[in-house]
């Protein structure tokens, strides 16, 4: 997190980290798309000639509070490909949390176990301390067969102290809840070590709400978590 008091503004963080080909881009593709222009940056990618993350994809998103603060949220992939290992790193400096996009399969088991742990030692590489920079999971590719039951998931999520979603980014399902989901424990966790509350007047409500406020979350669970705007409001 940035905090500039002298020009108002506050910078988060996030990372969306996992193994190649898990749907990390795709997510933020698809972020992009139900963002209205107004209050998206470029989706700016670097990407090698078959499609794969070379660099990182960065999208930024912002508003302003009531307060006058102004708030970017920048979200950020790593490249998945095992040779990129310093590229992680790097993308995964002054995280305030992390996504971890997970394939579902049985088949990509392994694969999600080897870079969950290369996670965690980027991070700590990092000097980023689990304890503070929250990871949520999001399982996608639901669509494809011969996937982790949806009771196999809820075994992880009784087990593990991770959020868990479920998703098919590839038809933005998911992809909006996997963002709310990230961005209320890297709200939480910053509130606890800096209390944004406090200092800046900016609260978990209003974080999120202005967030989603000009994301397009019809037909998604978000309906039900954030307050009904009237047709055609942008506030
Ligand atoms: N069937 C299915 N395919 C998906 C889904 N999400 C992403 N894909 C596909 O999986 C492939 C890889 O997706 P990317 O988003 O490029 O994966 P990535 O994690 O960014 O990969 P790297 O940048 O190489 O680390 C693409 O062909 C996507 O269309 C999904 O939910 N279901
Ligand atoms: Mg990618």
């Amino acid at each position: 997190m940035q905090l500039n008091h002298a020009q108002r503004e506050l910078t988060v963080k996030i990372v969306y980290y996992g193994p190649g080909l898990s749907g990390k881009t795709t997510n933020l593709q698809m972020v992009h798309q139900r963002t209205s222009p107004e209050v998206r940056g470029r989706l700016l990618t670097v990407e090698t000639h078959d499609d794969r993350t070379l660099f990182f994809d960065l999208l930024p998103v912002f508003f302003s509070t009531a307060n006058g603060f102004k708030v970017k949220v920048k979200l950020f992939t790593v490249p998945g490909q095992v040779i990129h290992n310093a590229t992680r790193r790097i993308v995964l400096q002054g995280a305030d949390a992390v996504a971890f996009i997970a394939d579902s399969r049985r088949a990509a088991g392994q694969e999600n176990n080897a870079y969950w742990k290369n996670l965690v030692e980027n991070m700590k590489e990092n000097n980023l301390d689990p304890a503070q920079v929250p990871i949520i999971i999001q399982y996608n590719k639901r669509d494809l067969p011969d996937t982790k039951t949806d009771a196999e998931i809820e075994e992880t999520r009784k087990k593990g102290k991770e959020p868990v979603v479920g998703a098919i980014a590839i038809r933005g399902i998911g992809v909006l809840e996997t963002l709310y989901t990230v961005l209320q424990s890297a709200y939480r966790s910053l509130e606890a070590r800096a209390h944004l509350a406090k200092t800046i007047g900016l609260t978990e409500k209003e974080f999120l709400s202005q967030v989603f406020a000009n994301m397009d979350i019809t037909g998604t669970e978000l309906e039900k978590l954030l307050p009904p705007r009237p047709a055609g409001a942008r506030t």
